[in-house]
């Protein structure tokens, strides 16, 4: 370690994409007999992987071992399993169950010693079923569940390290993600795209790449559009409303003042 290592590089920013999020399939009839708890419905992976994928792979991002800024990835599932809170200490920073039930999993990301950085809390809600039109959970039964394929939520982040200290940007820039690809190769992940029938989402394995920003930033600017109609009906069936009530409250007053 030399005197510079903890020096602290000052108005640096740099950062490491990641996607955090769960990949589940549904249990054949055959798969749930075989099982220790027969009510278990799906097999699920939450992970903390990079965000470029493998190419080729039909895995969700992943290209990268993160373990050279990644020291433990803490999994805090519900209550209902057996050791909830799962540290995994080396990559890949994952855990695969078996359940019946969607729930919140927290997810802790510390990072090594010479990061010294605090962790890094995240959220994520298990998704097991499909994605539906309305975006109201639904159960599909079991035959459309498999015929559906397996279901992937999964969150794009990108962790900003500021004033780093210089053995840590070292280690950072020696290790430089893996780009995403420029062109879309694979469906738009589910979460993000507008979800389909069953059938429709029945997509592959989704990868992120560099337009899905300008596809997001393309679907927030539709769903202002609409919010902006549909508070001008709203509006104007506000003032529909209200010269209906002056009309009547007239009325009223008028005929009050004529039984007087
Ligand atoms: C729900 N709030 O009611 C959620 C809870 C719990 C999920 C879901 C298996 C645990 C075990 C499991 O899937 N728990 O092996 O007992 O939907």
């Amino acid at each position: 370690m030399s005197s510079n290592d903890r020096v602290r590089v000052r108005g640096l920013s740099i950062f490491r994409p990641i996607i955090y999020g769960n990949t589940a399939v549904a249990l054949t009839q055959k798969e749930r007999d075989a099982l220790p708890s027969p009510d278990h419905t799906h097999r699920w992976t939450v992970a903390v992987r990079s965000a470029a994928s493998v190419p080729g792979s039909d895995q969700v991002g992943g290209a990268d071992d993160l373990s050279y800024f990644i020291k433990r990835v803490t999994f805090k599932l519900h209550d209902t399993y057996p050791t909830p809170t799962r540290n995994i200490d080396k990559p890949p920073f994952e855990v695969t169950e078996t359940g019946w039930g969607e729930f919140e999993i927290i997810i802790r990301i510390t990072f090594i010693t010479e990061a010294a950085e605090k962790t890094m809390t995240l959220l994520h809600h298990l998704k097991l079923h499909p994605w539906t039109v309305t975006g109201e959970p639904e159960i599909p039964p079991l035959e459309v569940a498999l015929k559906a394929g397996p279901v992937h939520s999964w969150q794009y982040d990108e962790i900003v390290f500021n004033d780093p200290f210089q053995n840590f940007l070292n280690l950072l820039t020696q290790h430089p993600p893996t780009p995403l690809p420029k062109v879309k190769k694979k469906p738009v992940p589910f979460h993000l795209a507008n979800p389909g029938s069953f059938e429709e989402s029945k997509g592959g394995t989704p990868e992120f790449w560099t337009g899905m920003i300008a596809e997001e930033a393309e679907r927030l600017e539709e769903a202002r559009k609409k919010v902006i109609t549909e508070q001008e009906r709203l509006r104007a069936e506000l003032i529909e409303k209200e010269q209906e009530y002056e009309k009547l409250k007239k009325q009223v007053a008028e005929g009050a003042g004529a039984a007087a």
